[in-house]
């Protein structure tokens, strides 16, 4: 039943998915790398904070002793995970990295680290001069470097005395980090010994602080904890291609140039989509799949829009097309929302169904179809 498609939505549907590799070749790889002693909790902290498929134990790619890479399946993210670098061990990974920075830095900007987790764990409670000594040089090769301690364990919702006094013994040793932080984690909830998940959102907000602009937009995408921060970059998506819309309708809009407006909200939509880690083949099922939005996503909008508005005609305004295409990012990004929070599961045809809904409801929020040519904007 998914994937049949009408004939009129063929060349939206073709075109999406054109979009959509064009949209995942056109942003920068973001690449973190993940260092700390076996058992500190890092693939815990890594499942937590990227998606529990991202970095099964055991797999990845080995790209030199102790250090796995992984990739996210649309190549835009790329994890290095590390176990406890020593400085002066034979065939250490800190030679890996320092040849991998003087070696690739020039050759392939793709490869530079963006940004380094240092794991240390409450229940060890020690940092060695050796860990100590890979912080620094990881800090004089320019990779900003992030102090997570893991495992922290909660009494009655307060922080462990222990964890506060290693904090304490860790911040009086004035490493060279990013940000002069520790910051406490618990990447696992455990119900039984009434521990929560906490400080997950704070690591990231303060890796996404150090990383370049060029590469924040992968970054949004690969964490799933902040989410705040994915719909904000939704937002501005949506605020730029509704500038573009008004632009491309500058002079009353032509319906015969309505593919082009069609293809500024199918691409709003493949961008939001890959910020919230929503699949292109989910993307394509919503918005022209069996009962999906295909009236209100592509050609299809733009021609019932003409015969909806009274008096439109066969031209469309700055105003409308702006108003439409501010009402699908924010629509879709709703949707998006749910799919990434788990409160639409959409391997079921009524989990399509629920998405449809929830974009028709906030759609219908923000544009009046009948009245569109009146009020010109409806927000
Ligand atoms: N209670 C608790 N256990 C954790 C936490 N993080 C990791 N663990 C446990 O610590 C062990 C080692 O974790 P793992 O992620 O495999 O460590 P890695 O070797 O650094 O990748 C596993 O049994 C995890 O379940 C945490 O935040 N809280
Ligand atoms: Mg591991």
């Amino acid at each position: 039943m998914f994937g049949k498609f009408s004939r009129s939505d063929a060349s939206d549907v073709a075109n999406l998915g054109r979009m959509w590799d064009e949209n995942m070749a056109s942003i920068s790889r973001v690449n973190i790398l993940v260092i700390g002693e076996t058992g500190v909790g890092k693939s815990t902290l890594i499942n937590a904070v990227f998606g529990a498929d991202f970095a099964p134990t055991g797999t990845g790619r080995p790209v030199t002793e102790g250090v796995h890479q992984y990739q996210s399946a649309d190549g835009t993210f790329a994890l290095y995970d590390s176990q406890g670098f020593e400085i002066g061990a034979k065939d250490s990974p800190l030679d890996w990295l320092r040849g991998h920075f003087s070696g690739n830095r020039a050759a392939d900007p793709a490869d530079i680290i963006h940004a380094a987790w240092y794991c240390v764990s409450a229940y060890s409670a020690r940092m060695t001069d050796g860990q100590a000594a890979v912080i620094k040089e990881l800090s004089s090769l320019g990779i900003p470097v992030i102090l997570v301690m893991t495992q922290v364990p909660k009494v009655n919702g307060v922080v462990i005395s222990r964890a506060l006094a290693f904090q304490q013994a860790l911040l009086d040793m004035r490493l060279p980090t990013a940000d002069g932080q520790v910051h406490l984690t618990c990447a696992l909830a455990d119900p039984e010994r009434d521990e929560e998940q906490f400080g997950l959102q704070e690591v990231v907000e303060a890796t996404s602080f150090r990383i370049p602009a060029d590469q924040q937009t992968a970054f949004v995408a690969a964490q799933r904890v902040d989410l705040a921060a994915k719909n904000r970059k939704a937002r501005t998506l949506t605020a730029a291609a509704s500038a573009a819309a008004a632009g491309i309708g500058a002079a009353p809009l032509p319906l015969a140039d309505a593919p082009a407006l069609a293809a500024i909200q199918l691409g709003l939509m493949v961008k939001i989509s890959h910020i919230f880690g929503v699949s292109k083949q989910d993307t394509q099922k919503i918005a022209f799949g069996t009962g999906g939005i295909t009236t209100l996503v592509g050609r299809q909008l733009v021609a019932g829009l003409a015969r909806l508005i009274p008096g439109a005609g066969n031209v469309l305004t700055a105003a409308v097309a702006s108003t439409l295409t501010g009402a699908v990012g924010e629509s879709w990004r709703a949707v998006c929302y749910k799919v990434a929070t788990g409160q639409v599961d959409l391997r079921s045809a009524a989990g399509i169904a629920e998405a449809a809904t929830t974009f028709r409801d906030v759609f219908g929020t923000r544009v009046r179809l009948p009245n569109a040519s009146k009020s010109g904007s409806s927000k």
